[in-house]
């Protein structure tokens, strides 16, 4: 029986093997697989509210503010053609943490979305399916449904309904830690899917990219099943490099650093230098990711605090998936 309201909260997830690029734009199919770890202390609540019988259009409001419903309505047409119809919502959605500066906050947003749709509309869906339902959203939303560390496949199905992520280890497997150094605040100034698009479009090195991640997936899920922290470093680091090389080799350059994440990056490689266990990851905006091994964490925070240029130090550890709020 459909409800009027329903609540959902979600992580936001890091990923160790990127996903830049797409096969299908109009069903937001990747190019190629992604490995991440879904977070807790970063997260996304959502709040979805039907409206009354003569509204005509979803509403979103994100942290108290309005904005267009663009992506979020096409999902929630989505769910509603799942549910043979269905009214128009009201979306509130807040997330602890700065949106749109590289901190994956469409990722949390539409995993928690999609959950607390299937909700309101009494769905039942599986979490593969809402992991493709929040697809369609954000390429990164999919792999914020499962906890832990998660692996999105691909697909090779045209209409993806086999571009989904899965489970790969849950949190206690290994309950490694992230510190994020924030480095700016403000929204990026070219988002992910228009970075991708344009790497995708004129980088020379993009084609290079997308054939090497298949090699790099096999590697960190062998890391992660046998808990290799050097393994997984050399992995990820690499994986983040080469994405950015991609983005940068495009037309014109996508150069998402600042002075503090260059920084950031040589002050985790002296630690580990010395024996540290930690390494970094970037994504698409200038925040530095630093993941260590739990015994690292307050080292880690410690020397990033003290970078010129960093405003602020978040500690998270692995999290669950998305899941519904009573
Ligand atoms: C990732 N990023 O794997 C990569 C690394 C950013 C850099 O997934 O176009 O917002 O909505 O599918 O999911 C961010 O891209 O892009 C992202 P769309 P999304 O985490």
């Amino acid at each position: 029986m459909p409800a009027h309201t329903a609540k959902a909260r979600a992580g936001a997830n890091i990923a160790l093997v990127k996903y830049w690029g797409k096969r299908d734009a109009r069903l937001n199919l990747p190019a190629a697989g992604s490995i991440s770890i879904t977070l807790s202390g970063l997260e996304t609540n959502t709040r979805l509210h039907a409206l009354h019988e003569g509204a005509d259009t979803d509403e979103l409001v994100v942290n108290g503010q309005c904005l267009p419903v663009d992506r979020v309505g096409a999902v929630l047409d989505l769910t509603r053609k799942l549910a043979g119809g269905g009214p128009f919502f009201r979306v509130d959605s807040d997330n602890n943490f700065p949106t749109g500066a590289g901190l994956a906050s469409s990722a949390s947003g539409f995993a928690a979305l999609v959950t607390a749709a299937d909700q309101v509309l009494g769905l039942g869906l599986s979490k593969s399916r809402l992991s493709e339902l929040a697809r369609r959203g954000s390429g990164s939303a999919a792999r914020s449904i499962f906890g832990g560390f998660v692996e999105m496949k691909p697909g090779n199905i045209d209409d993806g309904r086999d571009a989904v992520a899965e489970p790969l280890a849950n949190c206690e497997h290994w309950p490694l830690k992230v510190v994020v150094a924030i480095t700016a605040t403000e929204a990026k100034s070219v988002s992910s899917t228009d970075g991708m698009n344009r790497t995708m479009q004129t980088s020379p090195y993009y084609p290079t990219w997308v054939a090497t991640v298949a090699a790099d997936l096999e590697l960190a899920r062998r890391a992660i099943l046998e808990r290799d922290f050097e393994l997984l470093a050399d992995v990820s680091e690499s994986s983040a490099l080469k994405m950015h090389a991609s983005a940068l080799a495009a037309s014109p350059g996508l150069l998402y650093w600042n002075p503090a994440t260059l920084a950031c990056m040589h002050a985790v490689r002296e630690l580990r230098a010395v024996g540290c266990g930690v390494f970094f990851t970037v994504d698409a905006g200038p925040q530095v990711k630093a993941v260590c091994l739990p015994g690292a964490c307050a080292q880690v925070a410690d020397r990033l605090a003290d970078i010129p240029g960093v405003a602020r130090i978040l500690i998270c550890g692995l999290g669950p998936g998305a899941e519904v709020v009573v």
